[in-house]
């Protein structure tokens, strides 16, 4: 199907997208100028986040991208199966939250199991996610001009030669960004019905769970069995490491942890930390799974769907064995800072690259490999990435936890709401409260959430920021780029930032306590 000279608006592009994503022989989507003749600057081979913005990024420096991708839109997992999903979940557990916890209580009615549906929000996902895909599909060809090959696999020939809908492609650069895909753990009965991933919850999960089993104890443990609970799946979390210390979380600190892990068991969670699933059993579909306890112990636990969130594995080995990139242990593609992979003209972005397999990084790595590309030198450093998860809050931190702080530096002081003094009854303090919490606060203080600032005594610089609540997550990102910043962030800068109301989770009100102070101290 040629697009080159139809100007689809969405409501086509949706036809397009949803007739290709239901018939597996739909033709290949073909929006090239020169009918993809001549040389182009760089293929992208993937055309996710880390592609689409690299490819534009690549155009908009007067360059020639083209994108090739074997589904049918642009964008990648992320709006399909994996991220845009997930925040749906999110923000439905964090509805489900409240009217838990307000059951018939103001204007809530009464707590209704039934119409807390899982598979009602994931159809109701389905209905809209080609809309999103449509507006990249479109956004890409109208307005950033770059020329794509979609719906249709693509075969590396080798460094400058790509093979996709029956032609190939010369390229002076090629950009690999293949993703990622679910990590599974090798235990029997991982083939029985009633066992999913992120991508397989949505696309294939046909029942309504009653209970679920989650194995693994990082961000996608966390995030999709607090969505599970939220709805009234009754969830048990299956860990070999506490949660929240899978070596894919950094700078996670141990109060935060704390405040997270104790309000997922508040709202019924069970967290079975240091076990380690050994079988699913079940004939035909999931009845159980045999878990090894901390203790050496075996139990076994009965449920209905079993949700794995044990990682991901980089989709590396054509790029391996055709062009004989280096992978790293997990099978990722290594690269230096500019995006470079050992094989002249050839780099690698996004999830492919390993952890952490983030839209951000994806991103920015695309940008960051562009610019190589186009001739000017940039360098992407993500190692220290501000992060967030989703429970029924949203949890966000950047830069140091206290503990590496202390480890670092001679003289910590901590900023905290609600703050740490001995023998206080902090318990039923409704601090913080802000946006979102408000309910909370005045009626389940101890439900509002968490915060806490960490600074360097001597310098007076912000190091670390942790807050479990919401609305952070916007804040954090600038606070990330004014703390990394070679003269840093002081407590002082921070307390003479003008707030807007109530926004504890921006920490200016509460630097602005301590900051008169030549001798800085807890708060
Ligand atoms: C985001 C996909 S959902 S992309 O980064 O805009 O391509």
């Amino acid at each position: 199907m040629d697009i080159k000279d139809q100007h689809l608006n969405l409501a086509q592009w949706y036809d397009v997208i949803e007739t290709a994503l239901q018939d597996t022989d739909a033709e290949p989507i073909l929006n090239l100028r020169d009918d993809g003749a001549g040389v182009y600057d760089a293929i992208f081979l993937g055309g996710g986040a880390g592609g689409r913005f690299g490819a534009a990024y690549l155009r908009a420096m007067g360059g020639r991208p083209l994108i090739v991708d074997a589904w049918p839109f642009l964008g990648g997992t992320c709006p399909h199966q994996a991220c845009v999903p997930h925040h749906l979940f999110s923000d439905v557990a964090a509805e489900l939250d409240l009217w838990r916890w307000f059951s018939g209580q103001l204007f809530f009615p009464d707590w209704d199991p039934g119409r807390a549906s899982i598979l009602e929000i994931i159809r109701l996902f389905l209905r809209g996610r080609s809309s999103a895909h449509a507006f990249m599909n479109w956004q890409t060809k109208e307005q950033l001009d770059v020329e794509y090959v979609l719906n249709a696999r693509a075969r590396l020939v080798d460094a400058a030669t790509v093979e996709v809908a029956g032609r190939r492609f010369e390229a002076r650069n090629l950009v690999l960004g293949m993703g990622a895909r679910s990590r599974h753990p090798d235990i029997p009965g991982m083939e029985l019905r009633g066992v999913f991933d992120f991508a397989t919850l949505v696309e294939e999960l046909d029942y309504e769970p009653s209970r679920c089993v989650v194995i693994g104890g990082g961000k996608t443990s966390l995030e999709y069995g607090s969505f599970f609970q939220a709805t009234g799946c009754q969830t048990v979390i299956v860990s070999r490491s506490p949660l929240m210390r899978t070596p894919s979380l950094h700078h996670v600190d141990e109060d935060l942890r704390r405040y997270v892990v104790d309000g997922m068991r508040k709202r019924g969670v069970e967290i079975l930390e240091g076990a380690e699933p050994v079988a699913i059993l079940g004939s035909g579909k999931v009845e159980r799974v045999v878990v090894r306890l901390a203790g050496g112990e075996t139990a076994e636990i009965e449920t209905d769907f079993v949700f794995i969130g044990t990682g991901e594995t980089p989709n590396s080995a054509m790029a391996r064995d055709v062009l004989g990139v280096r992978v790293g242990p997990q099978g990722e593609v290594l690269v230096d800072k500019t995006m470079r992979t050992n094989v002249p003209n050839v780099f690698a972005i996004g999830d492919l690259i390993g952890a952490p397999m983030e839209m951000f990084k994806a991103r920015r790595c695309g940008v960051t490999a562009a610019k190589n590309i186009m001739g000017e030198a940039a360098e992407f450093d993500f190692s220290e990435y501000p992060d967030f998860l989703h429970t029924t809050y949203e949890v966000t931190w950047v830069g140091l936890s206290e503990q590496e702080a202390r480890e670092r530096f001679a003289d910590v002081i901590i900023i905290q709401m609600p703050p740490y003094v001995e023998d206080l009854d902090t318990e039923h303090l409704p601090l913080p409260c802000a946006d979102r919490t408000m309910l909370y606060a005045f009626a389940k203080p101890e439900l509002s959430g968490f915060q806490k600032l960490v600074i360097d005594g001597e310098s007076r610089r912000v190091v670390g920021a942790h807050h479990v609540g919401y609305g952070a997550k916007d804040a954090f990102q600038y606070l990330d780029y004014l703390i990394h910043r070679p003269e840093g962030l002081t407590i002082d800068e921070l307390g003479n930032m003008n707030e807007l109301f109530l926004n504890p989770e921006h920490f200016i009100q509460l630097s602005r306590l301590r900051a008169g102070r030549s001798e800085l101290v807890n708060l």
